[in-house]
């Protein structure tokens, strides 16, 4: 039985990957957070209570910031793959935290590939980075691939700059098996509430159910190449069972602005959008709404843009070039944006005809929205 251990996997793509491990046959090891609050939500489901039977996945308490608290994970686990993908991982947030984004999201994979190499687990143990298209921040070329130039344009990106070549420089100087995966963005239910594109499904759902007015966003006009976290969590799986290490963009090749995002989003729920106006003062509002159960007169505003969710500096445009992983990899992806937005708003509306039930049979639900 082959053996992972998974940092980051309470976020979005370590609940998929552990589900695909899981289903695979493989024993599965997370690092968690120590958290005043249960941050376990996306992995509940995977866990078996140890006394009720036999159980392929655990958990450990665990920190990217902590060295020797890693170094004792591996040693006890002695995993045959490390997915790194533990990091703080807003872009947004990195600028108001870069020093400790870089200890983490930049560090933080030195330290596990430093661990590997004290244990002498070199030879057995492959790892996978998970890289990122804000690497390509500033427009250099476009589609996006293996060769582009990187000029990254966030605290974050910056980080992760190391990462990348840190994970490089391991497999040149130690002949380790540690590959980057340029990931795209790729979204799902399970996305992070404060990402753009989580942030606009639940909020399509909200003011369709009558629990949110509007919905405040900050660039429209930027783009980004979405696809499913599901798709992705294959890629990362297949590049460690290749027979050299290598690195691969995971992208779909198609490219949305935010804006469309958000048309798309409410159009899903039978809500047609018009936008008006320029800037700061663009705005978007009903202009016919098919779903007689939600009550929303034309001409309502639903989204305005609010100036605190600009960032210093922008990514404008991602769009990846996936070739090499279809060819080498044969990676594709099985979703695109239409059935993406479908699934998200979806989930949302269910998750939210909760809260409406509840406010309709006055409860106090609650009210936190970004
Ligand atoms: P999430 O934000 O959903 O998950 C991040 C995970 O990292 C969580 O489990 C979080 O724990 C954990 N984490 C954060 N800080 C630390 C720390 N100091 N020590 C240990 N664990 C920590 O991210 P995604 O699942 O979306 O992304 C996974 C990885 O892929 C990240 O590295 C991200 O930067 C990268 N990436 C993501 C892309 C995307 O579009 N989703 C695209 C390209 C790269 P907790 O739950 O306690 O917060
Ligand atoms: P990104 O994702 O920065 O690409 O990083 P995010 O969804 O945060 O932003 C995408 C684009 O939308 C614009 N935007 C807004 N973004 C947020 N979060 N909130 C808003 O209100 C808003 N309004 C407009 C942003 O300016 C941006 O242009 C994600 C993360 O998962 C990273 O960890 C990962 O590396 C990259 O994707 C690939």
């Amino acid at each position: 039985m082959k053996r992972a251990l998974i940092t980051g996997i309470t976020g979005q793509d370590g609940a998929y990957l552990a589900e695909l491990l899981l289903s695979k046959g493989y024993e599965v090891h997370g690092i968690k957070r120590r958290s005043s609050l249960i941050n376990t939500d996306r992995v509940d489901h995977l866990y078996q209570d140890p006394h009720e039977g036999e159980s392929r996945f655990f958990l450990h308490y665990g920190d990217l910031s902590d060295s020797t608290n890693l170094i004792r994970i591996i040693q006890q686990v002695q995993p045959d793959e490390i997915y790194s993908l533990g990091a703080m991982s807003h872009v947004k947030v990195s600028f108001e935290m870069p020093e400790y984004t870089a200890d983490v999201d930049g560090v933080g994979i030195l330290r596990l590939l430093e661990a590997v190499r004290i244990l002498g687990l070199s030879a057995k143990t492959r790892i996978y980075q998970a890289s990122t298209s804000e690497l390509y921040g500033l427009v250099q070329q476009v589609p996006q691939s293996e060769t582009t130039p990187f000029y990254p344009r966030s605290p974050y990106a910056v980080a992760k700059l190391y990462a990348y070549w840190i994970t490089v420089n391991y497999r040149e100087a130690y002949g380790m098996f540690a590959c980057n995966g340029i990931l795209f963005n790729h979204e799902s239910p399970l996305r992070g509430e404060t990402f753009v594109t989580r942030k606009i499904t639940r909020a399509a759902a909200r003011i369709a159910l009558g629990l949110q007015p509007r919905l405040y966003l900050g660039n429209l006009n930027a783009k980004r190449d979405w696809g499913h976290a599901k798709d992705y969590v294959q890629a990362m799986w297949l590049m460690l069972q290749q027979d050299t290490p290598e690195d691969y963009v995971i992208a779909t090749g198609v490219t949305t602005t935010v804006r469309e995002f958000v048309r798309l989003a409410f159009a899903e729920l039978g809500i047609e959008l018009a936008f008006s106006g320029e800037g700061v003062k663009e705005q978007a509002w009903v202009k016919a709404c098919h779903n007689p159960e939600y009550q929303l007169l034309p001409g309502t505003v639903v989204v305005q843009i609010a100036e605190q969710y600009f960032r210093p500096t922008e990514v404008e445009l991602l769009i990846g070039d996936p070739t090499k992983a279809r060819h080498q990899l044969g990676w594709e992806p099985s979703y695109d944006l239409a059935a993406l937005v479908q699934e998200m708003v979806r989930a949302d509306l269910q998750l939210f005809q909760r809260d409406a039930y509840l406010q309709a049979g006055g409860h106090a639900t609650a009210n936190a929205y970004e």
